[in-house]
């Protein structure tokens, strides 16, 4: 490996595969894909945009589930390998560490991040039915105790640091509007205890083509001695609709305001079958990315078409290599 992984660790049981030969691309997707169907749940209506993280021996999950109602959902789910998931019938009833905080409205598009000594989930929450990012912590996937949110709506894609930077919790985060949403830079706020957040600062905003409506982080940053290895996706507004795909960025390990690269392109775009048709066409949208200490390999987790989940692979020396010879800061 070139590049190193900081506080990273060790994978072994995650069911790599090596890039296929005739594969030109940065990223490659698993054989089989998609991991998980729409019907996985006799209840679910489809299930996509899901973060997962290694837990125990095996790995643990917060699923965004849309029932048949198309009520938006979030459910735990455990898996001994990454593949097969068994995804909880019921969805999260989350503890409310305050009696403040309001009901459940609806949770989406969930982000996990361990940090310290338990796992943090961060999703788009409703306060009103107005969107925002909401905040729970769980130690075993089971009882999920929920805080305060971070933000005033309207909020989307709130993805915490896996650590503390220069003494304050970090998160980025995606102000938004009550609808579709057509435009979307990215921010950084930060926060003493993960309750306050200020000292706000901007971050990239759209740039080219592929990404020209809206951008948004994705998984959880990825600490290498090249800086913060970030995915994010990235909107285009096509005749039809729109278009997500996504790339990756570097930032500033103790200012990541700061952008040190950016891919020009996408590295992965809606081209399968499963990316393409499903309730939203069109979309491959990054929840979760898991990166092996060891050998630098990363699996990334995705939801296709808002309907399926997927994953696909690639190293942390591809992806640094190819930002170092396709940047466009
Ligand atoms: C975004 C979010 C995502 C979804 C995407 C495409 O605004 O709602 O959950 O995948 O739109 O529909």
């Amino acid at each position: 490996m070139k590049v190193q992984v900081i506080n990273g660790t060790a994978i072994p049981h995650m069911p790599w595969q090596d890039k296929p030969a005739d594969c030109k691309d940065v990223i490659w997707r698993y054989s089989q894909n998609p991991i998980i169907a729409r019907d996985h749940l006799a209840m679910s209506n489809s299930i996509f945009n899901s973060a997962v993280v290694p837990f125990a021996d095996g790995f643990a999950g917060v699923f965004r589930v849309d029932d048949k109602a198309r009520n938006m959902e979030l459910h735990a789910g455990f898996s001994k390998d990454g593949l097969h998931w068994d995804i909880c019938e019921e969805r999260i009833d989350f503890c409310k560490t305050n009696p403040d905080i309001q009901d459940f409205q609806y949770g989406y598009d969930p982000r996990v991040c361990f940090i310290e000594d338990r796992y943090y989930v961060t999703w788009c929450n409703a306060i009103d039915w107005k969107p925002t990012i909401g905040c729970a912590y769980t130690f075993d996937f089971k009882t999920f105790y929920q805080f305060e949110n971070a933000f005033l709506p309207f909020n989307r894609n709130g993805v915490l640091f896996p650590r503390k930077i220069g003494g304050h919790y970090m998160m980025l985060s995606r102000p938004s509007d009550n609808g579709h949403t057509p435009f979307g830079d990215i921010y950084i706020s930060q926060s003493p205890d993960l309750v306050f957040w200020g000292k706000h600062r901007y971050v990239m905003s759209p740039k080219m083509c592929w990404e020209s409506t809206k951008i948004g982080a994705g998984p959880i940053p990825i600490e290498t001695d090249r800086g913060w290895l970030i995915f994010y996706h990235g909107v285009l507004t096509s005749c039809n609709g729109f278009v997500y795909s996504f790339s990756a960025a570097l930032l500033d390990l103790d200012e990541p305001w700061k952008t040190l690269k950016r891919g020009r392109e996408y590295l992965l775009s809606p081209q399968q079958p499963y990316e393409c048709v499903g309730d939203v066409p069109n979309v491959v949208f990054p929840c979760a990315s898991l990166v092996d200490a060891d050998t630098g390999r990363i699996a990334i987790y995705y939801g296709c078409a808002d309907t399926c989940t997927s994953l696909c692979f690639t190293t942390v020396d591809d992806v640094i290599d190819w930002l170092d010879s396709h940047s466009q800061v």
